[in-house]
């Protein structure tokens, strides 16, 4: 059996990333519904997240979305956040909310959009400069909706142009995580749509290009354990964009529509070593909560993380590999299916009472009164970015 001090070190070290668009007003194509007290800026963002970190100890770094976040002195705002006890985590670059960038952007036909979509880039790593950010995250709109409307293998050649240049921008501590997605907004060719052209990509660029699995980012049905541990097995497993789908890029909160997808997922991060610092595996949520309260779903998703980490940690590994070994199939996924329906929550409510924390956070979240301050306090919050 799994050793419960290793499993309870496991827990408190795990660090999840939770995104500043998760925590402003965001919508669909249909419509956003506004929530009271949402933040007016990014500090107000780093606000609730410290929130987040305070309730679950396990979320102390927050993505940054440029221009979503952009500000006037980016010390100033990881110094706002270490104030707080967090800190700025991956950039995510945005081309894809411009005029400019209607037939893509580092993919686009003309060279003066790409040259306009590569300087964002660059300064994406700017700003990670002065944020003592690690990671750059990619994720490309780019592609076109009809068959014939651009040649697939010119846009890889503009993307592998793209690429190369901000990769040789990277400092030596700094990384570039690389998003796939099977369609949207593009429908007919997507330039990056899948694990296997993001890692193409990345091999030609070198150790610090790795890809980054969105979770809602595959077709239906699509395994993406095997994925992860294939990346895992190369070196090339950058991150996690964690959220939950039933349908396409839903990005409804992380293990709320399958949670068994994600302790699969989790089951082979944890076999292959992937919780190990070292590896540098980043596990990040990109979610947006457009009907439920926002700081909640957050603490939510975070905890259902956690879940699906613990039951990843409990699998008897020596036994899984004694069953695969003698081909005994049944007895090998009776371990996988024991983890998978131990209740773990007893078990993380205990380590976070040993870490001082309220065993709920939930509730200690409501607790705190913070919902009702910024309700009172904040007036005219921002919009997350989609569709601004
Ligand atoms: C768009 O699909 C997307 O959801 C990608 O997953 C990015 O990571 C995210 O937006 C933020 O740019
Ligand atoms: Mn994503
Ligand atoms: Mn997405």
């Amino acid at each position: 059996m799994p050793d419960l001090a290793r499993v309870k070190a496991a827990l408190t070290s795990q660090v999840i990333e939770t995104p500043s668009w998760g925590y402003g007003n965001s919508g669909t194509r249909f419509k956003v519904f506004a929530q009271q007290g949402v933040p007016r800026d990014p500090y107000e963002k780093l606000d609730d997240a410290a929130q987040v970190h305070a309730a679950t100890g396990v979320a102390p770094v927050v993505s940054l979305h440029i221009p979503w976040d952009r500000v006037e002195d980016y010390g100033a705002l990881a110094g706002h956040a270490a104030e707080r006890g967090i800190r700025l985590g991956a950039v995510n670059s945005n081309v894809f909310q411009d005029d400019d960038y209607k037939l893509g952007s580092v993919t686009h036909p003309d060279p003066r959009v790409r040259r306009k979509a590569l300087d964002h880039l660059l300064e994406c790593v700017d700003i990670m400069d002065a944020t003592g950010s690690r990671d750059l995250k990619l994720w490309f709109a780019d592609g076109t909706n009809y068959p014939g409307q651009d040649d697939i293998n010119a846009r890889q050649d503009r993307l592998a142009e793209a690429l190369g240049a901000v990769y040789a921008r990277l400092g030596a501590d700094q990384r570039m995580l690389l998003e796939y997605k099977l369609f949207e907004p593009a429908f007919y060719t997507t330039d990056v749509p899948d694990w296997g052209t993001a890692y193409a990509h990345c091999l030609k660029l070198g150790p610090r290009a790795q890809v980054v699995v969105d979770t809602g980012h595959h077709a239906p049905g699509v395994n993406i354990e095997f994925i992860v541990a294939f990346l895992l097995r190369e070196g090339k497993l950058g991150g996690f964009d964690f959220n939950s789908r039933f349908y396409a890029d839903d990005d409804l909160m992380a293990g709320a529509a399958d949670p068994f997808q994600l302790f699969r997922i989790l089951h082979e991060v944890a076999k292959n070593g992937g919780f190990a610092p070292e590896t540098g595996v980043a596990f990040l949520l990109d979610q947006c909560h457009n009907i439920e309260a926002k700081i909640p779903a957050v603490i939510r998703s975070v905890m259902n993380v956690q879940e699906a980490t613990a039951k990843a940690l409990l699998v008897d590994l020596d036994a899984l590999r004694a069953a695969q070994g003698s081909g005994d199939v049944l007895a090998a996924n009776a371990v996988l299916m024991d983890a998978y329906n131990t209740d773990v929550r007893p078990l993380l409510a205990e380590v976070r009472q040993e870490q001082g924390l309220n065993p709920d956070p939930v509730a200690a979240y409501r607790a705190t009164g913070w919902q009702e301050r910024i309700v009172a306090e904040r007036v005219g919050g921002t919009q997350a970015g989609w569709g601004a």
